[in-house]
């Protein structure tokens, strides 16, 4: 497995890519470890008594099926794939590529077994060059499971309650502590794509600013079948204009392209075109042959960091946006491009500058899209609500941090890697567990400041000593002093600015807000109105202006986007309604308040 890289698949001269995106057949297993499907190897044919499901989607919100919605346990897709005799005849190798599939999956290609992949949000991918029928049709079967342990990423847990008079004998329930639902499936687009026998399996850029030099750094590595000779393979480097006119050429596989009066990658506000992207063409030659072409939209940019402040191309930025979520009506967690260009859509109507991708890594194309409108993104791992700490838990924590790094590090709308969200790090394991964590972090990618989300005490916090700058969660008057609006504006100024002192890095409020049901009114403002959000919203607003001339806090980002779904709960109305915008994605009043403040902070950048 993964043995193509993270590569975006992308088509080119050397390269094809098949979309298997549409209908598939669909069965449920059932909890057990061993499920019925593989005693029974549906693998080897047609599912039994299957019905059809999309993909990309969850399963879950798709059909009228209670019992569909609240599954736990195996899940089984399944199709046809078409593998073309010309790939074979020109040597190429097939990799079976899935965007995500929530949470373990087990992939079989014409019966066989093509591989495993563990962890949701994140893509993998599969060689099935030896497996594929060419010029004919083969079978292609996968089976989720969606069920959480204290080993996955994010934790989960099962319970089981033993009163037979109260649950029918042996009754379980799989459960979470994080607030929204755990939505299975194959989440994002699935392709067949084809490389070459000699191929571009990973390329990093790496960019730099002198004067009004952009310096393009790069890596690329590639594979080639053991008999065919290394010192053979070259690589021949064009960095383009959007225009397709040449700005740069080199004939290295790794190396700097220097540009002279180069146009940096600035985001929305801070420059008149905002996302520049350069276009950076490979291709690799195995003697006179040509072999292989990618092409990778690269933006130079530079971020520093210090105790204060994040810089960004040596300007200090000021984060204005959201905490989001990956969350529509009846598709769930599937990828969905009108939902992902009505989002940007409306980033763009409120004048925000940036979101983090609470709690979990999104699609790599709502990134490509944040490449091009300049927006900052700080990627955050599916570590959400982490409860306990362990060597196990620690490794597989680490592969999800190097499997995210790897997919996301060329992207330059990621200003900021986020190690995780609330874990209870006020343990005193969380200490050596973060250090080791960041420490690994680092060692990947020295190029981006480091940092997590907590909600705990900052005298407390085990964790927030390594890192190099500091989110924190608080609800002010909704949580805590529940309509004691009043309070809010104090509380926040004295909260944040405690954390600065305590730990002397750059902090910013990664959540606060208020459950709001879109249509609920009331003067003067009450809990859960439209009123008592924007209330709460402005008594924010005057500690953030305060707490700017401080000189140490760098952003503020209201939880969340967009009304979304969480499991059935009393204090969760159909789900958690803090969004500045309902679920179908339009506005509450808040959202005016809110267009007003960032606009205005667009125009002091
Ligand atoms: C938090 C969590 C977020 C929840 C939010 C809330 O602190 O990070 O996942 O949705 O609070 O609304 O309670």
């Amino acid at each position: 497995a993964g043995a193509a890289g993270m590569l975006f698949p992308r088509e080119s001269e050397s390269r094809e890519v098949v979309a298997l995106d549409g209908i598939w057949r669909f069965a449920l297993g059932g909890r057990e470890e061993v499920d019925v499907g593989f005693r029974q190897r549906w693998y080897l044919r047609e599912l039994p008594k299957w019905q059809i499901m999309p993909v990309p989607a969850s399963y879950n919100d798709v059909t009228t099926s209670a019992a569909l919605r609240d599954h736990v346990g195996w899940a089984w897709y399944q199709r046809e794939v078409f593998g073309r005799g010309r790939w074979r005849d020109g040597g190429a190798r097939v990799f079976l590529r899935f965007g995500s599939v929530h949470y373990f999956a087990c992939v079989w290609v014409n019966g066989h077994l093509a591989g495993n992949h563990s962890g949701g949000h994140l893509p993998f991918d599969l060689d099935v060059t030896a497996l594929l029928e060419y010029d004919a049709p083969s079978l292609l079967t996968v089976a989720v499971n969606n069920t959480l342990s204290p080993h996955t990423i994010p934790q989960g847990f099962t319970a089981y309650f033993n009163d037979t008079d109260m649950y029918p004998p042996g009754y379980s329930v799989n459960d979470y502590t994080f607030d929204f639902f755990n939505y299975a499936g194959i989440h994002r687009s699935v392709v067949l794509h084809t490389v070459p026998d000699v191929f571009i399996n990973d390329i990093t850029i790496n960019t730099k600013i002198i004067g009004e030099t952009g310096v393009v750094q790069f890596d690329v590595s590639y594979t080639i079948s053991e008999n065919e000779v290394d010192d053979e393979v070259s690589c021949k480097i064009t960095l383009l204009e959007e225009s397709n006119k040449a700005v740069g050429e080199v004939s290295l596989c790794e190396g700097d392209i220097m540009i002279d009066k180069a146009k940096f990658w600035w985001p929305v506000h801070m420059s008149n075109s905002p996302g520049h992207l350069y276009l950076f063409e490979v291709q690799l030659n195995h003697g006179q042959k040509r072999k292989d072409v990618y092409r990778l939209p690269v933006g130079i940019r530079t971020i520093y960091w210090n105790e204060t402040t994040v810089l960004l191309n040596n300007k200090p930025m000021y984060m204005y946006g959201f905490g989001k979520h990956e969350d529509s009506i009846l598709r769930g967690k599937g990828l969905d491009h009108t939902l992902l260009v009505r989002d940007y859509s409306l980033i763009e109507w409120i004048g925000a500058n940036s979101y983090r991708t609470s709690h979990y890594p999104y699609a790599e194309e709502a990134l490509n899209l944040a490449d091009r409108q300049g927006i900052l993104i700080i990627a955050e791992s599916p570590a959400v609500n982490l409860d306990n700490f362990d060597s196990v838990l620690l490794e597989k924590h680490k592969s999800v941090m190097a499997e995210m790094v790897n997919r996301d590090k060329n992207h330059p709308c990621v200003i900021m890697w986020s190690i995780s969200n609330e874990a209870r790090t006020q343990r005193k394991e969380a200490g050596p567990y973060y250090k080791s964590i960041v420490e690994y972090v680092k060692s990947l990618d020295k190029k981006r400041p480091v940092g997590f989300v907590t909600n705990r005490n900052m005298y407390q916090d085990k964790a927030a000593p390594f890192m190099d700058v500091i989110g924190v969660n608080r609800y002010f008057s909704w949580y805590s002093d529940t309509g004691d609006l009043e309070l809010v504006s104090r509380q926040v100024e004295a909260e944040y600015t405690k954390w600065h002192n305590v730990c002397k890095k750059p902090i910013f409020m990664s959540e606060y807000g208020a459950d709001t049901i879109s249509g609920f009114h009331q003067l003067p403002s009450f809990v859960w109105t439209e009123d008592y959000q924007v209330d709460l919203l402005h008594e924010h607003f005057k500690a953030f202006d305060n707490l700017r001339k401080k000189g140490f806090f760098i952003g503020e980002m209201v939880w969340n986007f967009a009304d979304f779904a969480t499991k059935q709960s009393v204090t969760r109305a159909q789900g958690n309604k803090k969004g500045i915008f309902t679920r179908e994605r339009q506005p509450k009043h808040a959202a005016y308040l809110l267009k007003t403040r960032y606009h205005h902070l667009a125009n002091e950048q």
